[in-house]
């Protein structure tokens, strides 16, 4: 596995490069121009800078998380063709600047959601939190004003000028079925995987986060058999899935390991994380440990080990701790830990199936 870490860019992000360098094993940086809104192309130039800061501290920016997809080509709109364009242009930025992955989201008008940000948990530190009731119960506006005002740093997926919208985008959405989705998505694909093959890129779909419908709205990469009807869309060396532990995880009956056993070859990004999932559907981000969530996070890593995976691999989120100030989920510490958490099973999966040759080698 080749380790990633997410940095959202010098200054929109409470971690610096210099401490970034300073997790064992981290090689690249996850990055996007969150600055562009989607839909637009993202400048050549505007791509190299980032190169240029990375490359300043030996990382690399294989990894771009994520090119967002404007509404319009979600709905299907005729002005999707106009946004696909763009689309393709800014796959041909990156490449040109040497990016190998981008991974994006189909999910209608809200990526990831949650009810609290800072979740208080009983050893004092604070993770997203999603609970079931409240979400049922909610006006999307309401979410969204509490989300964006409590998140100390703009977040991706919930830029402020897209979220200004939501009505006109609830209306446009409404009658719109997860076939019709599917059917959009299908359409995008057919235009853009032919550009990505020609420039070396693998093209990662993001789960939904949490893998089911919220507030009326389609969602369909949501579960095992969604992700086979979605791989089996193409068979283009481009088309691939960002396999995240904890969005389909949020649902205990995604057997995430098996996933990845079933579909390693089609998997170019892993987010790795852990859940704790309660009857009643709530669930809360913990530590990387199996032992502290719901999902199996060492078969997770032993899946991976077992056809030895050379994919790109992020911790995703962490919680909150040791009273740090940061964008929710996106700290430094819990991050840093799950990174040597991921990598202490790895050295011990390798340990178990090569043993003799590493003692031999001393
Ligand atoms: C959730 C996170 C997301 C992700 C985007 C990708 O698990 O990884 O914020 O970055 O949905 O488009
Ligand atoms: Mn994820």
């Amino acid at each position: 596995m080749r380790m990633v870490f997410r940095w959202f860019g010098k200054n929109n992000d409470s971690v610096t490069l210099e401490q970034i360098k300073q997790i064992p094993g981290v090689e690249g940086l996850v990055w996007a121009l969150h600055d562009r809104e989607a839909g637009e192309v993202w400048p050549l130039v505007e791509v190299m800078e980032v190169k240029r800061q990375a490359e300043a501290y030996g990382f690399h920016i294989d990894v771009v998380e994520s090119i967002n997809v404007h509404e319009d080509i979600k709905l299907g709109l005729p002005s999707r063709d106009h946004y696909i364009e763009n689309y393709k242009q800014s796959i041909k930025n990156v490449a040109a600047a040497g990016a190998k992955v981008i991974c994006y989201n189909f999910m209608p008008v809200f990526d990831w959601t949650r009810t609290d940000l800072y979740k208080e948990m009983e050893d004092g530190s604070t993770a997203l939190f999603y609970e079931n009731a409240k979400v049922k119960g909610m006006d999307p506006k309401e979410l969204v004003n509490q989300t964006t005002s409590n998140a100390r740093f703009t977040m991706p997926g919930w830029e402020p000028e897209r979220l200004q919208d939501l009505e006109r985008l609830f209306d446009a959405y409404r009658g719109m079925t997860e076939e019709d989705l599917w059917n959009n998505l299908q359409y995008f694909l057919e235009q853009i995987l032919p550009i990505a093959d020609q420039h070396d890129i693998q093209m990662a779909i993001h789960p939904d986060d949490p893998p089911w419908s919220v507030f009326g709205l389609p969602r369909i990469i949501t579960n095992e058999a969604n992700v086979e009807r979605f791989l089996a869309l193409s068979d283009r060396p481009a088309h691939g899935i960002t396999l995240c532990s904890g969005s389909l995880g949020a649902n205990p009956e995604n057997n995430i390991a098996g996933i990845i056993r079933r579909f390693q070859d089609r998997i170019p990004f892993a987010h790795i994380r852990n859940v704790n999932v309660h009857d009643n559907g709530d669930f809360i981000e913990t530590s990387h440990r199996s032992k502290d969530g719901s999902v199996d996070i060492a078969d997770i890593v032993k899946a991976y080990h077992e056809n030895n995976y050379t994919g790109y691999v992020r911790p995703d989120h962490g919680r909150h701790i040791w009273d740090e100030r940061c964008r929710p989920g996106y700290g430094l510490y819990d991050r840093a830990l799950g990174i040597m958490h991921l990598w202490g099973l790895w050295d011990a999966y390798d340990r178990a199936e090569k043993g003799d040759e590493i003692d031999a080698e001393k």
